[in-house]
């Protein structure tokens, strides 16, 4: 089950040219002025969140031993986070207005709206 997911999102993986870090819980610590996202329950909390241009999220796999993921699919804008470990976070800058769905590749029923203006 996993592995068909995953394998419907193999370009994602070559065309993810937007900034991207995934940084382990050692700085997990440090003040977090931006918009964090939980994946908490196997859903993203909050599922709404509204962004100016260039402002990121940063997508924190607090969710036990349970692996997650973050992916865009937009005609304009795609990113792909890879596997997010158990404590881990990535960081999503969006570069351009638009309204977006931030989708999980395990998890098809996660989903964020990131709403840029
Ligand atoms: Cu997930």
């Amino acid at each position: 089950m996993l592995n068909n997911i995953r394998k419907l999102f193999p370009t994602l993986m070559l065309c993810a040219a937007v900034s991207l870090t995934v940084a382990s819980s050692a700085i997990a610590g440090l003040p977090d002025a931006d918009h964090l996202i939980s994946q908490k329950g196997k859903q993203f909390g909050p599922r709404d969140v509204a962004l100016h241009t260039g402002e990121h999220v940063t997508i924190v796999n607090d969710d036990g031993n349970f692996v997650h993921h973050a992916y865009i699919e937009d005609d304009e804008f795609a990113f792909d986070s890879g596997d997010i470990e158990p404590g881990a976070r990535a960081v999503i800058t969006f570069p351009k207005e638009g309204d977006f769905i931030v989708l999980c590749g395990v998890h098809p029923k996660m989903k964020l709206a990131v709403h840029v203006r």
